[in-house]
């Protein structure tokens, strides 16, 4: 069997790795539609080797599409995944728009595959990329002895932020090496050559949203209420791959050797985890441009009796996005 595929968002930086993952996969499309605004209908974009036209959502007629995948924000979300869901499709949805409601389901690959089926609206959320890769590493943990809180720290690219956010960095870098001054305009303040605690916008708690994505989203992928998130959220000046300082402290005690032995067998997880210079995970040495979830500095915390941390890196676009979305199809296509 073969699927009408439609990327909404298709020019932007997670739909144009969705074309090529679904082209790297050999997904069994019978036509890949690419769709966007009225902005750049009529350009081109790649889908493996080949050009596919670009045409504007909001004249496109969903009938006849099996899958979209949709990554083109929110409030696009909002607007048209129920007009395609309405009109027979399978809505794999990049965005926040319908993640925390209680009928749609919100997948991992790894982590929780049989919930693709749960779908009454048609539509399948996929999750925020900062907890993606963390419930990659952290899923086995869970099971194996169960989480009961999550201290996390995240250094987040600036891909997260689109196009316009690797724009952003390229332009101020140059700039401020050229002696000009940055002017921010996506990130909030200058964010080459800084760091900014603030990704997405202030809630009434004083986290950000982008933190109580952690919170919210990690409880509902394993299904646990009771699992604790203390997170900050924080971006830095690299393009591609987000990482995450993670302390875990679990309900039995598990050994940092434990871990090691459990992620070492664990889908989608590779551990790079040597005492010594790159033996460990970075954005530019492991991740960028890559698939999996990489784990490293696995230790014991000895200020708690049953605590590990691990530091986790992987390429947000990819696993944190698109490549989560094509598993999701490929889940979808499996069902026959
Ligand atoms: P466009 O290129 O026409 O603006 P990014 O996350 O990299 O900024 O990309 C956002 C993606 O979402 C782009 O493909 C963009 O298309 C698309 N998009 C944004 N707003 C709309 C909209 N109102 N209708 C359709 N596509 C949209
Ligand atoms: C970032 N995590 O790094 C964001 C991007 O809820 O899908 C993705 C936002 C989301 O800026």
């Amino acid at each position: 069997k073969t699927f009408k595929v439609a990327i909404v968002g298709a020019t932007g930086a997670v739909g144009e790795v969705m074309l090529s993952i679904l082209a790297e996969r050999q997904f069994p499309v019978s036509e890949v539609v690419a769709l966007a605004s009225a902005r750049s209908a009529g350009g081109k974009v790649k889908y493996g080797a080949r050009d596919i036209p670009v045409q504007d959502l909001a004249t496109f007629d969903p009938a006849g599409v099996d899958i979209a995948l949709f990554s083109a924000g929110g409030a696009t979300s909002k607007e048209y995944a129920p007009k395609f869901a309405a009109a027979g499709a399978v809505v794999i949805d990049n965005s926040s728009a319908f993640r925390y409601d209680d009928d749609v389901p919100l997948v991992v690959s790894e982590v929780n595959p049989d919930q693709v089926r749960n779908r009454p609206r048609g539509i399948i959320a996929n999750p925020n990329c900062s907890t993606m890769q963390m419930l990659v590493a952290l899923a086995p943990i869970h099971r194996k002895a169960g989480i009961e809180r999550i201290n996390v720290a995240t250094y987040q690219s600036v891909s997260g932020g689109g196009r316009s956010g690797l724009e952003e960095l390229g332009r101020q870098t140059a700039g401020i090496l050229n002696f000009q001054e940055a002017r921010p305009e996506k990130f909030q303040v200058q964010i080459a050559f800084n760091l900014i605690p603030h990704i997405d916008d202030f809630q009434d708690n004083g986290y950000t949203k982008e933190e109580m994505k952690l919170v919210w989203e990690t409880q509902k992928i394993l299904g646990d209420a009771a699992i604790r998130v203390n997170p900050t959220a924080v971006r830095v000046p690299v393009f591609y791959g987000h990482s995450e300082a993670v302390n875990v402290e679990t309900r039995e005690k598990i050994t940092a050797a434990e871990v090691r032995a459990l992620l070492l067998d664990a889908p989608g997880v590779e551990v790079v985890d040597e005492p010594k210079a790159g033996g460990y995970p970075t954005p530019v040495t492991h991740a960028s441009g890559t698939d999996a979830v990489y784990v490293g500095r696995i230790r014991d915390d000895y200020s708690h009796p049953r605590a590990v941390n691990l530091w986790i890196v992987s390429d947000n676009i990819r696993k944190g996005a698109a490549l989560n979305a094509v598993q999701i199809a490929e889940l979808v296509a499996a069902e026959g």
